[in-house]
């Protein structure tokens, strides 16, 4: 861990660019994929899980029997805190339902937009070293809310064919409608074509490695839309003389524990806390199981002394992080300056594990610099928009003749026309 004093701003676009993964050129693997389970349904998904999860498998979809089971294997103690978090989760989501609006944009002429659910979504929760229940709670739970009727769920089961109870409690608890034993891009292929058990759906969510990164990007060959562009996951910290070291450490961890090409940036305007930290991550590093993941993301991570608390603010905006802890006391006069990030934790008590778990805010965000483009995921994720309007005879008569104008400016008659039979 490399401090960089003072970098000239001409290097900061060689400092902001992620890490570069070598991707292997998947898409003939993926549409081989793809066209297996086009072709054989269920039969390819029992045959990919005994290729990819050694697991042997008649019923691809979960039971009845063994969501109820879910409940009895885990502890009472995690059941409240997701109940908890679920809480937290439906009322900042639902605060973001808005009332139709009627515009009269001109005498009688009416106009508004009303939201209809997705009708069909499907959620995609990775297998491998962590069970990401939480990440369930995130993207069932604003689709329920939003009304989508079927919410389904695709997680990879383990080599005895079981899945994560915590995952199985968590879909029953947020409305997930029917829960599939698969993972991988069969996952994503079986849920863009439909197969005997799993129903096809219209926009899937959800993290993944690269092949299921891969599969989602496929799909939209189908018509099927995704959440978002996905990248290994990041944060950026920045702060000052009054930041604790231990804290800061401590969220820098937090982030570089997900993966080996998680990335993390630390910023300080001070060198002290800068110096103090990196001694602390090297102490609490010992003490983490998955510290080889946290080790090999380090060596992807940056620590920065910057000037100023605004030039700290600056290179975040443009490195746009997915999330940004500002750990400074007065955090509240740099709010506006922040331009690009997913999703902001303020002051020295907003650890991101917060917004991860519990805080009530969606930890599905945008990362690999789409911060600049692109928002995480809420309410409006689920729901497409449809515009209404209404003239009345008066309305057209006051619109009239400007859209006469316009039509007869392009060429076009016959919409003019629609408009001069009316009137007449
Ligand atoms: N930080 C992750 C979300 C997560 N953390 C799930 C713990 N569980 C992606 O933003
Ligand atoms: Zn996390």
């Amino acid at each position: 861990m490399k401090i960089n004093k003072y970098p000239q701003k001409e290097i900061w676009p060689e400092l902001v660019k992620r890490p570069v993964i070598k991707r292997e050129q998947l898409t003939e693997l993926i549409a081989g994929i793809f066209n297996e389970v086009d072709k054989n349904g269920d039969q390819a998904l029992i045959d990919f899980n005994k290729k990819f999860d050694k697991a042997e498998i008649k019923n691809i979809k979960v039971s009845e029997e063994e969501i109820e089971i879910s409940e009895n294997l885990i502890s009472q103690e995690l059941k409240f805190a997701i109940q908890q978090a679920k809480e937290n989760i439906t009322k900042f989501h639902a605060s973001q339902i808005s009332e139709i609006q009627k515009i009269e944009t001109t005498k009688g002429v009416v106009c508004w937009r009303e939201n209809r659910a997705i009708e069909k979504v499907g959620i995609y929760i990775p297998g491998g070293t962590a069970p990401l229940f939480s990440t369930v709670l995130m993207l069932a739970i604003p689709a329920q809310l939003a009304g989508c009727k079927e919410i389904i769920l695709c997680t990879p089961p383990d080599k005895n064919g079981n899945i994560n109870p915590a995952i199985l409690y968590t879909a029953k608890l947020c409305g997930v409608t029917k829960i599939f034993k698969i993972g991988g891009a069969q996952a994503i292929a079986a849920m863009t074509l439909g197969t005997e058990s799993i129903p096809n759906v219209y926009k899937i969510f959800g993290p993944g490695n690269q092949y299921v990164v891969a599969a989602k990007e496929f799909a939209q060959k189908y018509n099927v839309a995704i959440d978002m562009p996905a990248g290994p996951s990041e944060v950026l910290v920045i702060a000052d003389e009054q930041s604790i070291p231990e804290y800061c450490a401590a969220d820098l961890l937090s982030q570089a524990e997900h993966g080996s090409d998680s990335q993390v940036i630390f910023i300080s305007i001070d060198l002290k806390i800068l110096e103090e930290t990196i001694k602390e991550i090297v102490k609490q590093i010992k003490e983490l199981p998955r510290n080889e993941f946290a080790q090999q993301s380090l060596k992807n991570s940056h620590f920065i002394l910057l000037k100023s608390i605004d030039e700290a603010l600056e290179f975040s905006n443009l490195y746009a992080p997915e999330h940004l802890i500002l750990a400074l006391k007065d955090f509240e006069k740099y709010i506006t300056k922040i331009q690009n990030a997913g999703s902001v934790f303020l002051g020295n008590y907003s650890c991101e594990s917060a917004g991860d778990y519990a805080s009530g805010t969606n930890h599905t965000l945008p990362t690999n610099g789409f911060a600049k483009n692109y928002s995480g995921v809420s309410l409006d994720s689920f729901a497409k928009k449809i515009t209404f309007q209404n003239l009345s005879q008066e309305g057209l008569q006051n619109l009239g003749k400007t859209i006469e104008i316009m039509a007869e400016a392009e060429g076009l008659f016959a919409h003019k026309n629609a408009v001069s039979i009316r009137l007449k």
